[in-house]
């Protein structure tokens, strides 16, 4: 699955709103369960450029049906992890900041 889409973050991670929400256009490329997405360099998409790809697994996606400024928008909330402990996350994001 890929094309072209217009893309706005709503949340920079839990309860906080993006600072930056324009809406940018990109090509999205779905292999396996990471969602790349590229930059079109040219009218034709030829030429694209890779611009970031995020991990769509365990992920929730919904037609907002009710969008005000725009039609066929939907929703992609990506999950980032949870665990019991803050010592357990705390070694997570170290281990994860660092591979
Ligand atoms: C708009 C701007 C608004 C945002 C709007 C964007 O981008 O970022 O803050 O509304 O989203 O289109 P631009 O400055 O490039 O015009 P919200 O703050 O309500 O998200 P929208 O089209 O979904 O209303």
């Amino acid at each position: 699955m890929e094309g072209l889409l217009l893309r706005k973050y709503v949340l920079e991670a839990h309860k906080k709103r993006a600072t930056n929400r324009s809406w940018k256009t990109f090509y999205a490329v779905l292999r396996g369960s990471e969602l790349y997405f590229y930059k079109p360099l040219s009218v034709s998409l030829k030429e694209q450029k890779f611009v970031e790809k995020v991990h769509i697994r365990h992920s929730f996606t919904e037609f907002l049906q009710e969008y005000k400024n725009k039609t066929n928008v939907f929703a992609l909330t990506l999950i980032n992890g949870a665990t019991e402990s803050e010592h357990s996350m705390k070694s997570w994001i170290n281990y994860l900041n660092y591979m």
